[in-house]
């Protein structure tokens, strides 16, 4: 059986259980989560998460160097930082007409007394433009800062490209290195239905029903955003830009997009992302390594939904009204925090505080919301990886029409 077959079947019998365990007691499911979910979730979060680090900064390294001369690095640059900011700008306009349509702030009632939220500092998106250079490449490295890591991997590439014929030894170096973990991810895959289970098991337990159904109007709405910008904006793009069949872009991609789903992060997806774009897509190892760890990182089109979705549900619920100069300020402030949200578990609903400060609503509305995000960050990471694929995939298909005259 597929891989595809054993994850499919993992998440649905995930769903049952964790439905199923909504209606044991709640100690004996905290019991359950603690000592079998959890870790079972943890253990395999882990093991991609060994590989996120080595494999970005390796495959940068060979991708930029790959690319060859700069100019063509800037031209593939320019397109995915292109393609990035306009589906961006796309999800937040779909997802601010289902929302004013659907209204899911004034379906329901909501405790807005009770709401309290102490918002996490969101790093200002200037200071993390200009922190993009590592002044330690190897800090960078040991705590997980994928901009600087994503920086100084270019550097190296740039040298290597420039050095071509003195570090043929170095550029053997990475290419034996990239094997090796590419040969660990497909190991670490093998329990991505183990952990799949858990995963989606141990969130519908903890959400509860009640969560769920209370939250039923917000979560369909931001479902909704997802899936249409999902299966018509990337599915458009792949048939219009990249002149390719988007059945065949997620029938290959599906095992991806289930570990982005599992693991609600796109950092973790990374290994798996990559190799599905490589090996089933034959997107060029050089394209595949330098655009989509950079859109793993800057290019969150899921999480923009969901915070351009609950800007607007927030200003229902407190009966706010969004004017003209608001609805630009969601656009322009969403954009900036997806492009500012790490690839790691809730880091979305971090900077929403800073999309719902920025146009004056209440930030403790994020208290109404916090409950069920989980569920949608597995969804919303699956969309955000997607985006990134979809631009390599398109990017590469170009680049070869290019050669092929
Ligand atoms: N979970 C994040 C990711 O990995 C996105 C988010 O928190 O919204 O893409």
């Amino acid at each position: 059986m597929s891989l595809t077959k054993k994850i499919l079947i993992a998440l649905v019998l995930g769903v049952i259980a964790g439905i199923i365990l909504t209606f044991i007691p709640e100690s004996a499911f905290s019991l359950l989560d603690m000592y079998l979910l959890t870790p079972v979730g943890q253990v395999f979060i882990n093991l991609i998460m060994m590989l996120v680090v080595p494999i970005v900064f390796v495959s940068i390294v060979l991708g930029t160097a790959g690319l060859g001369e700069p100019a063509k690095l800037g031209r593939i640059g320019i397109q995915a930082i292109s393609f990035f900011l306009i589906t961006t700008a796309i999800a937040i306009c779909i997802s601010l007409a289902l929302a004013f349509m659907i209204k899911p702030g004034t379906e329901g009632v909501f405790d807005v007394d009770a709401a309290d939220y102490e918002a996490a500092e969101a790093p200002p998106v200037v200071e993390t433009i200009v922190n993009i250079i590592p002044t330690n490449p190897v800090s960078a490295m040991s705590s997980g800062d994928m901009l600087q890591i994503i920086a100084f991997a270019i550097f190296i590439g740039i040298a290597l490209a420039f050095l071509q014929d003195k570090t043929q030894g170095i550029q053997r170096l990475f290419t034996q290195a990239n094997d090796i973990l590419m040969f660990l991810v497909n190991l670490v895959m093998k329990a991505a239905p183990y952990g799949a289970f858990a995963l989606i098991t141990s969130a519908i337990g903890g959400a509860g029903l009640d969560a769920i159904g209370s939250m039923g109007a917000y979560m369909g709405t931001v479902i909704l955003g997802l899936f249409v910008h999902a299966a018509v904006v990337y599915s458009l793009a792949i048939w219009l830009l990249g002149k390719a069949n988007p059945w065949t872009f997620y029938k290959v991609f599906f095992p991806a997009m289930s570990v982005a789903f599992s693991t609600s992060s796109s950092n973790a997806a990374l290994p798996i992302s990559m190799k599905s774009a490589q090996e089933n897509l034959g997107v060029s190892k050089s394209i595949s390594s330098f655009v989509q760890p950079l859109g793993a990182t800057i290019n969150m089109d899921g999480t923009a939904i969901m915070q351009a979705t609950a800007a607007v549900f927030i200003a229902q619920v407190y009966a706010i009204d969004l004017g003209f100069s608001e609805i630009i300020m969601i656009i322009l402030t969403a954009t900036l925090a997806s492009i500012g949200t790490a690839g790691v578990p809730g880091v979305g609903l971090i900077m929403l505080a800073m999309v719902l400060s920025q146009i004056g609503l209440p930030v403790e509305g994020i208290a109404l919301i916090i409950g069920i995000d989980r569920l949608l960050d597995m969804l919303r990471t699956a969309v955000n990886i997607t985006g990134d694929a979809a631009c390599a995939y398109i990017i590469s298909e170009n680049e070869k029409r290019k050669k092929t005259g």
